[in-house]
């Protein structure tokens, strides 16, 4: 039961996991904001390029497409009925991640906190809430089927882990400035 749980929360969430991690190892290049300032900070500032959101976001897409083909495979071996993406839904969790990470920096700017520094809690849900939000809104249908409350509990629980553990491994592997 919590097992198949956490199996399907990790397989709808992965999709929106990958892209910010793809996008550490991509990024660089143009700074979203163009180096603009908004009341006496960088509106988003330079960890948040270009060139990162849409590797980003195309890795996610690649993920979710890749899944798919492995979709029957791992339900038949797991014995849980993964969900399978749509190209919206797709799109939607691996943008809308980004979406999620880059409203964290604005916040974070906001808040006088500069680039790279930690922000506990919206560091580790930043991109889950805005993977969430857009996939409601592009395919809702899907989005309520996927996520029940007892899926949504799991990811909840199980994110800010991920999310520790990766990014303390990136960041012991040296790809990464900080380790959050
Ligand atoms: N990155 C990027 N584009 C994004 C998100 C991340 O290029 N949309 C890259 C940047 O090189 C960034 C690195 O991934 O420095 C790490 O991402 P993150 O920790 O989110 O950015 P920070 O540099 O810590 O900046 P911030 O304080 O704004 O979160
Ligand atoms: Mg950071
Ligand atoms: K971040």
């Amino acid at each position: 039961m919590i097992g198949s749980l956490v199996a399907t929360a990790f397989w709808a969430m992965v999709p929106a996991y990958v892209p910010n991690n793809a996008a550490v190892l991509a990024g660089g290049g143009r700074p979203i904001d163009g180096g603009r300032e908004w009341r006496g900070a960088r509106l988003l500032g330079d960890g948040k390029t270009w060139r990162g959101t849409a590797v980003g976001t195309l890795v996610g897409v690649a993920l979710a497409l890749a899944l798919n083909r492995l979709n029957d495979p791992a339900s038949a071996a797991l014995g849980v009925d993964l969900p399978t993406f749509a190209l919206p839904a797709a799109v939607a969790l691996a943008f809308g991640a980004m979406c999620g990470d880059i409203g964290a920096s604005f916040l974070k700017r906001r808040s006088g906190r500069e680039r790279g520094a930690a922000f506990p809690g919206l560091d580790q849900l930043d991109f889950v809430v805005g993977a969430l939000a857009a996939v409601a809104v592009v395919d809702t249908d899907w989005a309520l089927a996927t996520f029940t409350p007892a899926v949504l509990a799991a990811v909840l629980v199980m994110t800010p882990v991920l999310h520790v553990v990766t990014n303390v491994g990136a960041y012991l592997l040296g790809l990464k400035d900080e380790p959050w």
